[in-house]
């Protein structure tokens, strides 16, 4: 998880054995400067849409780089090649990005606003926030590839985007607590609670979200939330704002890769 502190047992006396495989740290590097990238985009998008008065529809940013070991028991476990060219082609979440809206159409305005920018390719999109995992699980996932610029070469990085309103983070750092991938299984009527939790959190999520835009609606003398779909046209593409405000949940789709 993003803020975990990870320990280490070791033997009490000797080196750790070496590492087998790969060196894993120019991939790690390149993942560094990709979160960079992405972080330096979703500042300055914040910034822009405060400058238009429409009020910066994110609350927080934060970001993890995935470590050796998560990167090796992930490619054990899709049985991915334990080389490092494998691995940078397979695993595309080593450089991982979470952005916390404050509503759901923040969530889809932020994605649609990124994707407007012409050097960022997005590779694949689960949509979780129309399509909650069984556990109740929402958020956005945006596997994006964008460039970064090096002493005498570019490279393309690949960096996963988690986008999730400040409900859906907090229901889902609570169930990463209670136990999502943990050794123990959690027992039925808790996750009977976080379900209906996570259904509540959903509810109050649109309600606020209708609120807001019906108080927008109202108000002659301010930008309507839907004046800040004129921002994509500065990037020049107009085309992919869903911009349909309050966001009120999709017919299932499942996984959707990138054309
Ligand atoms: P970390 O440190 O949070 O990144 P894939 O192999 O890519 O097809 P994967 O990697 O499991 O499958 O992708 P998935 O399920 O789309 O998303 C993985 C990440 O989303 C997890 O990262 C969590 O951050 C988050 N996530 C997905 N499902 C859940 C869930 O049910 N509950 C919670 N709390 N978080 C979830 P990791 O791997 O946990 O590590």
């Amino acid at each position: 998880m993003r803020s975990a502190v990870t320990t280490q047992i070791r033997p009490m006396t000797g080196a750790p054995p070496p590492r087998l495989g790969p060196d894993l740290q120019p991939l790690r590097l390149g993942a560094r400067l990709g979160i960079d990238v992405v972080t330096a985009k979703l500042s300055i998008l914040r910034d822009h849409q405060r400058h238009q008065h429409t009020g910066d529809p994110v609350e927080q940013v934060c970001s993890r780089l995935k470590s050796v070991d998560s990167i090796l028991g992930k490619a054990s476990r899709k049985q991915v090649p334990v080389t490092a060219a494998a691995i940078r082609d397979q695993i595309l979440d080593i450089a991982g990005v979470r952005a916390i809206c404050r509503f759901p159409s923040d969530v889809y305005l932020v994605r649609d606003l990124l994707l407007a920018q012409p050097d960022v390719r997005l590779l694949s999109e689960r949509d979780y926030v129309a399509h909650p995992k069984p556990s109740g699980y929402r958020a956005l996932h945006l596997i994006v590839q964008v460039p970064v610029f090096r002493l005498g070469r570019v490279d393309h990085v690949a960096v996963e985007l988690q986008l999730r309103t400040v409900a859906m983070d907090h229901w889902a750092r609570l169930e990463h607590q209670i136990g999502y991938k943990g050794q123990d299984p959690v027992p039925a009527h808790t996750k009977d609670l976080l379900r209906r939790a996570a259904e509540d959190a959903w509810s109050l999520d649109l309600r606020l979200d209708g609120v807001r835009h019906q108080a927008r609606a109202q108000r002659d003398d301010s930008p309507s939330f839907l004046d800040s779909r004129a921002l994509p046209s500065f990037w020049g593409r107009t085309d992919t704002l869903s911009g349909a405000p309050p966001f009120t949940g999709q017919p299932a789709a499942g996984h959707q890769p990138a054309a």
